[in-house]
């Protein structure tokens, strides 16, 4: 069972009103939506975009998991404005209507159900890895298990980003499964490299979770065109749509353009924004966490405008944007993202360890797998830097970003 993030249970809650949720509290997507309550005023020093009624909202349906969860305990209840003009909640496409099949010739069959969301996820993350996979795979063609075997696996998962340290530590791995079960058959071991790898990426599993503190604040950096808007504009939807009060704020105060990249995502959320033309991105962060607290925000997720990690006077910027977070709220911010492309191969992993050392990461965002990207990157990051992977994204639209498993990555890579 997959959500899209977890959220916590608020710190002072008593434990006898704990809401009867799954073990963790997996949040999930409430049958309909609150209506948002009216635009609060805007802070002094940030200029903030009202709350504005999409043009037109994403067809697509938000990929939550089913509906599990009671809706949110009433506290403090919002006063539910009447209806405000929501996007209305994209029904699912119904199968197609079956084929009749004419009567005598052979019955046309019946179109076979579409695939889940997550599953057609998965096919879009298995096309994305397939050719690596398939380089990984043709190793595995061969008759028996011997040196040569292991060489061309070695020299695959090399290939594949995996990196000179995971690559010997899931061979060593291999070979102790493969000596233990006794096998001969090639194509067992693949089987087995598949556990390998799976057990290898488990450490980077890891939910994101909301609701612990409020607001809960992120925030989000990484190279420039990483895919840092995009994801938060997903993220954004998904934690809209699960109720959650999210205020962004446009940090990347550079280029208007990412302000206003934002901008549309925040508007098909229906979410406020606080931007500053020009201005200095610690401010606009500080602004936004202030508006947030002030107006019980849920999340407050901060975009930042991306850099390399050798540019150091922008890593210490980043560094003043995370201090003066802190100042706006005691033990912010609770989550440093780094958006990763995964087609960056090991270079991923470089930046993984740069932006951890400046800043301390919480969480990673893989985006791009569905391109030339090779995989085998994310076994270099759980070997050298487990940092956990929160979501991979496989494209640009709202679907394309899905929760993180070991075993769904392993199998898409190598299956
Ligand atoms: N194919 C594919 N494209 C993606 C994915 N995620 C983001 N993109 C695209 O990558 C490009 C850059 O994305 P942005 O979200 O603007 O990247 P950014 O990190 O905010 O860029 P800067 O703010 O300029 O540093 C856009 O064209 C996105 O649509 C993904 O998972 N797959
Ligand atoms: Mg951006």
């Amino acid at each position: 069972m997959f959500s899209f993030f977890k959220k916590a249970p608020p710190p002072p809650a008593p434990a006898a009103e704990a809401p009867a949720l799954l073990p963790e509290g997996w949040v999930t997507k409430p049958a309909s939506k609150p209506a948002p309550e009216p635009t609060a005023a805007p802070s002094v020093v940030a200029e903030v975009a009202p709350v504005a009624v999409p043009a037109a909202a994403p067809a697509t349906a938000p990929v939550i998991a089913p509906v599990i969860a009671p809706p949110p305990a009433p506290v403090a209840a919002p006063v539910p404005v009447p209806p405000p003009v929501l996007p209305p909640p994209a029904v699912p496409k119904a199968s197609p209507a079956p084929v009749v099949a004419p009567p005598p010739p052979v019955p046309t069959p019946v179109a076979a159900p579409a695939p889940g969301p997550r599953q057609s996820w998965m096919e879009r993350l298995r096309a994305g890895l397939r050719k690596t996979g398939g380089s990984i795979a043709s190793v595995f063609s061969a008759t028996k298990i011997d040196d040569q075997l292991y060489e061309e696996l070695e020299e695959a998962l090399l290939l594949a980003d995996a990196g000179v340290k995971a690559t010997q530590f899931l061979l060593d791995d291999l070979k102790r499964r493969v000596k233990e079960a006794r096998t001969t058959d090639p194509q067992a071991v693949r089987g087995m490299l598949i556990d390998a790898l799976a057990e290898l990426l488990s450490p980077l599993e890891k939910g994101l979770e909301v609701g612990r503190f409020t607001p809960t604040v992120m925030m989000v950096v990484g190279v420039n065109g990483a895919g840092k808007t995009t994801s938060i504009g997903k993220l954004t939807r998904h934690l809209a749509d699960a109720d959650q009060r999210v205020l962004l704020a446009a940090a990347d105060t550079f280029r208007a353009a990412a302000r206003e990249q934002l901008g549309v995502w925040a508007d098909r959320a229906q979410v406020e924004i606080i931007s500053q033309e020009g201005g200095d991105p610690a401010a606009v962060s500080f602004d936004a966490v202030n508006a947030g607290r002030a107006r019980g925000a849920d999340v407050v997720i901060a975009d930042t405008a991306g850099r390399l990690p050798t540019q150091l006077h922008l890593m210490e910027e980043l560094k003043k944007i995370k201090r003066v977070i802190t100042k706006a709220q005691e033990g912010a911010p609770h989550e440093v993202l780094l958006v990763v492309d995964g087609n960056t191969g090991q270079n991923a992993l470089n930046q993984v360890k740069a932006f951890d050392e400046a800043l301390g990461l919480t969480g990673l965002i893989v985006t791009k797998l569905d391109g030339t990207a090779k995989g085998g990157v994310l076994a270099a990051i759980a070997r050298e830097r487990p940092v956990p992977v929160y979501f991979v994204g496989v494209g640009e639209k709202l679907e394309d970003l899905e929760t993180f498993s070991a075993r769904e990555f392993a199998r898409a890579l190598l299956e």
